[in-house]
C-alpha cells in the first residue's frame, strides 16, 4: 500500500479545491456487481494492463443554476465544471508521474459533440460506474450516480494509475427513493422507471433534446438532475420545496428568476 501516495493524492486535490475524491480497485470492475455492466474492454485493467486503482475526483454543478437549465448559465457552467475536471485530473496524474507512479487521467467525457454520439453512444470508459465502485453513491433512476452532498449534481473524471492505494467500497444505502420525478419531468419521457441498469435510459431521446437545445446555446437540458430530491445542497440553498417545478405559481419570485436567466444569451431570446 503506498500510502505517501495517497497523502500526495489528498493534498493535491485540497489545493486544487476538489470537492470529492474515490479510489477504486481496478480488480473490482471483474466480478460484476450487476448486469448490464461495461463489457471487458471498458474496464481499467482492459485499458492499461497495468491499472491497480482508480482515482475518481468529483465537482458539482450548482443547484440555483441548474435550476435555470436549460439556460446559457447552466450551459457555461457545465462547460467551466468540464475544464476544470479535465485540467485538475490532467495535472494530478503528471504530479503523481513525477513521483514515481503512473498515472493517466480519462477525459471527463471523451466523445467529440453530440452528433458523434448518434451511432456511438458511448464512451471508452465510464466514470459513473468508478464513482459507484469507489463508494461516492449510487445509481438513481435517472441513471445518474446520487452522492449524499449534492444528489446527482456531481460531475466526474478519472485517473487510472499504478500505484496500490486504499480503496472505497460501494455504498450499502440506495441514495434514489424513487419518487419518479425525473422519470414524470423529463420533457421527452426518455427516462425509465424501471430504474438503472434495468431501466437504461432512451439515450437518443435525450441526445436529439440536447442537440435542440445546443442550437440556442441553452444546452444540455439538465432536468433530470434538477428534479432530483436527493442531496445536502437542496438544505444548503433552502430548495427542499419540489412542487416548484410542477407548478410555478407557487414560488413566483423563484420562477420569475429563472424565466429571467432564461431569457438572456440564447439565441431564443
Ligand atoms: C454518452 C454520455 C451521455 C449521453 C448518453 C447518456 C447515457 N445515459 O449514457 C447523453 C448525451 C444523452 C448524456 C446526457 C447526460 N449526461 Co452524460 N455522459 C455520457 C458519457 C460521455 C459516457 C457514458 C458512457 O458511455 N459510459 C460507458 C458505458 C460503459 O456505460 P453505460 O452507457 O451506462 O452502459 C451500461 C450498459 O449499456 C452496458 N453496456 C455498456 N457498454 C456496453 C457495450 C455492449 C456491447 C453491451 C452489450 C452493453 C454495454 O453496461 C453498462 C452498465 O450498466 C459520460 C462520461 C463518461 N465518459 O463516463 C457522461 C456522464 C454519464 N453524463 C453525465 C451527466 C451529468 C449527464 C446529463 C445530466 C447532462 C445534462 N443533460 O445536464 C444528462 C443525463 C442523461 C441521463 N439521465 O442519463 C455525468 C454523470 C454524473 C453523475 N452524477 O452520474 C457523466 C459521468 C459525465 C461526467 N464526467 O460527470 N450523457
Amino acid at each position: 500500500m503506498d500510502e505517501g501516495m495517497m497523502v500526495l493524492i489528498e493534498d493535491e486535490c485540497e489545493r486544487m479545491g476538489i470537492a470529492m475524491l474515490g479510489v477504486a480497485d481496478a480488480e473490482a470492475w471483474e466480478g460484476p456487481p450487476f448486469e448490464p455492466w461495461p463489457p471487458e474492454a471498458y474496464r481499467p485493467k482492459s485499458i492499461f494492463n497495468w491499472a491497480r486503482s482508480v482515482i475518481v475526483l468529483g465537482m458539482p454543478v450548482t443547484l440555483p443554476i441548474v435550476d435555470s437549465a436549460p439556460s446559457i448559465n447552466y450551459h457555461e457552467l457545465y462547460r467551466t465544471v468540464n475544464a476544470f475536471l479535465d485540467q485538475s485530473a490532467y495535472l494530478l496524474s503528471e504530479r503523481m508521474n513525477r513521483s514515481g507512479a503512473r498515472a493517466v487521467y480519462l477525459s471527463r467525457d471523451g466523445y467529440g459533440g453530440l452528433t458523434a454520439l448518434r451511432h456511438n453512444p458511448r464512451a471508452s470508459f465510464s466514470h459513473r460506474h468508478a464513482a459507484y465502485l469507489a463508494g461516492l453513491g449510487t445509481f438513481g433512476l435517472n441513471n445518474m450516480l446520487l452522492t449524499e452532498e449534492y444528489g446527482p449534481r456531481v460531475r466526474f473524471v478519472s485517473v487510472m494509475t499504478d500505484a496500490e492505494l486504499p480503496y472505497g467500497t460501494p455504498m450499502d444505502e440506495d441514495l434514489c427513493i424513487r419518487c419518479l420525478r425525473c422519470v414524470r419531468q423529463c420533457p421527452v419521457g426518455a427516462v425509465s422507471d424501471a430504474g438503472y441498469p434495468n431501466g437504461l435510459i432512451d439515450k437518443d431521446l435525450c441526445r436529439k433534446r440536447s442537440e435542440e437545445l445546443y442550437l440556442s446555446h441553452m444546452s444540455p437540458c439538465g432536468i433530470c438532475i434538477k428534479v432530483c430530491p436527493v442531496g445536502n445542497d437542496r438544505e444548503r440553498f433552502g430548495r427542499q420545496e419540489m412542487g416548484v417545478y410542477i407548478d410555478g405559481s407557487k414560488e413566483p419570485g423563484l420562477t420569475a428568476s429563472w424565466e429571467h436567466l432564461r431569457k438572456h444569451g440564447g439565441s431564443s431570446e
